[in-house]
């Protein structure tokens, strides 16, 4: 039995950033550290930050005035940074920079009066909070999840004004064909070059097609409400794979590798390299070779934390 591991996988550039924050934050403040929603949607790193003291709420009006709250990495809307401020809170902002980007180019699009259209899954935070940048009665957010739903779109008669953004952990493919479809049926909708689906995204469905063409099976390692973990289970199932999505290695049945040969692994964005090694060990233990990294495009990108947060270096 071979173990391949997909490359590359695992923590994003947004979500180290993320953790960075609420984990400095815990030394500078020495105060309770309160963070809207989950920080991503990990169920170690939410249950390793609880362990340190940190609170998770999902709405602000649960958190006590002038305390100190960290918005997570899926981003929120503007009413929740107004409720915010208006409890005087002490705001740390760990919404990740590319979600900040479509947050912006959203604001502008209402600004400007256009009607916009939003490819994303509805009730995720990160659609809630970016539908949260408009705020501009005269024109309109549209939120679509499929080509099916464009025939239901009530687009402003005679409007030649229309924009589109998308979530930024969607499928590529059928994020693809529902941008096609969009502009097949406005040809003047404008948007970005191709879709809003950011690099790290791209890149760990990438590494799966690649990973897919020599194993038996795939696991991908990723919790049930992380949206980019479940795009790369769908994946590995639509091309035609035996995929399971598990939590860790504690959810592995000794059935799914039985007579396998190769044994292909992969991490969402959110979930931690530990995971991954718990899993290359237990199958060891159950008779696989040492894991071997297929070969993948490097990922250099890293984000910056604010000033205030960063800790001396000695
Ligand atoms: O994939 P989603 O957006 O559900 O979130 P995650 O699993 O916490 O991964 C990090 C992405 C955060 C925002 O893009
Ligand atoms: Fe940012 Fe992409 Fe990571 Fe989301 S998945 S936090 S958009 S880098």
């Amino acid at each position: 039995m071979d173990i391949l591991l997909a490359n590359p996988r695992g923590f994003c550039a947004g979500v180290k950033r993320a953790i960075l924050i609420v984990e400095n934050a815990l030394k500078i403040y020495k105060k309770t550290i309160y963070v809207k929603h989950e920080l991503v949607h990990n169920q170690y790193v939410i249950n390793q930050l609880r362990n340190k003291g940190v609170v998770f709420v999902e709405k602000i009006l649960d958190i006590p005035n002038n305390s100190i709250v960290v918005f997570s990495a899926h981003g929120v809307s503007k009413k929740t940074k107004e409720q915010a401020i208006k409890k005087q809170l002490i705001i740390l902002n760990a919404t990740c920079p590319l979600v900040s980007k479509v947050h912006k180019e959203v604001l502008q699009a209402s600004k400007k009066n256009i009607e916009t259209i939003l490819i994303g899954h509805k009730g995720h935070p990160e659609v809630i909070g970016t539908i949260g940048q408009y705020d501009n009665t005269n024109g309109k957010i549209h939120l679509i999840e499929s080509i099916k739903d464009i025939n239901q779109l009530q687009i402003k008669k005679n409007n030649k004004k229309l924009s589109f953004f998308t979530q930024t952990t969607l499928s590529v493919k059928h994020t693809k064909s529902i941008i096609e479809a969009l502009k097949k049926k406005f040809p003047y909708i404008s948007g970005p070059k191709k879709e809003d689906i950011c690099y790290a995204t791209t890149n760990r469905q990438n590494a799966i097609i690649k990973l897919s063409k020599i194993t038996d099976i795939l696991f991908v390692i990723g919790s049930r409400n992380s949206s980019n973990s479940n795009r790369l289970a769908e994946l590995g199932k639509e091309i035609g794979i035996f995929t399971k999505q598990i939590e860790s290695f504690m959810d592995i049945k000794t059935e799914w590798i039985k007579n396998k040969k190769y044994i292909g692994i992969t991490a969402g964005a959110s979930a931690p390299e530990f995971l991954v090694h718990q899993v290359t060990k237990y199958l060891q233990k159950m008779g696989a070779n040492p894991p071997k990294e297929i070969l993948g495009i490097e990922e250099k990108i890293n984000f910056n934390i604010p000033k205030h947060l960063k800790l001396p270096s000695y």
